[in-house]
């Protein structure tokens, strides 16, 4: 039996939700074979998205996997989900009891280069149902992710998402606070993030 680092009992949000942060939650064996099979195994695609009406190519490759092939809207675009491989089933049971949900989908986003990234969001589609649990797993180059509130856009929280990480974002977090991943002039290296959701 490995031991893990329980980092993550301590809340990172000050109030109104919860984000609990599980800094290795993978070996360092389970980032290797994982990332690999994630980045060769993955059909990766550059979409569009909308903003202000016009058409603009996201800034990093996604695709979007499940347990079932139910449509899912994400900015603008329809997903239809490729059924869960073996690598993305056994990542998902392995978090699934922290989660204490089981997860039914997943959106996968490759960031390239520092130059790839992702803009203030909150994951609140209307699938997803009111406080939704978020399970987000990282491998590769270490990214940095922000919270911010989204109302007083002043309260900020900053990790470092590195390999092997767990972040869960669940309670209130998707109503009150905004999240993102910034461009970077740093030299880093690819990272892959998957984010499990419950789709209602
Ligand atoms: O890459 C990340 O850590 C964040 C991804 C994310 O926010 C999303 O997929 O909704
Ligand atoms: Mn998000």
């Amino acid at each position: 039996m490995q031991t893990l680092l329980f980092d993550g009992d301590k809340n990172l949000l000050p109030y109104q939700g919860e984000a609990f942060l599980f800094q290795q939650f993978f070996t360092k064996t389970e980032c290797e074979v994982y990332f690999e099979e994630l980045l060769n195994g993955i059909e990766w695609n550059q979409e569009p998205i909308k903003i202000f009406s016009k058409e603009v190519m996201q800034p990093r490759l996604t695709a979007w996997y499940g347990d079932s092939n139910k449509p899912y809207t994400y900015s603008g675009i329809t997903m239809k989900p490729l059924r869960f491989t073996p690598a993305l089933l056994a990542i998902k049971e392995k978090i699934e009891p922290l989660a204490k949900v089981k997860f039914t989908s997943a959106l996968l986003n490759l960031y390239r280069d520092g130059k790839d990234s992702m803009g203030w969001h909150r994951d609140n589609e209307k699938e997803l149902g009111t406080n939704p649990v978020i399970g987000s797993v990282s491998f590769g180059a270490a990214r940095t992710f922000k919270l911010r509130h989204y109302e007083n856009k002043k309260e900020l929280r900053t990790i470092e998402l590195i390999n092997g990480s767990f972040l869960l974002m669940a309670g209130e977090t998707q109503h009150y606070w905004e999240h993102q991943i910034s461009k970077t002039s740093n030299q880093v290296g690819p990272r892959i993030n998957i984010t499990f959701r419950v789709i209602l």
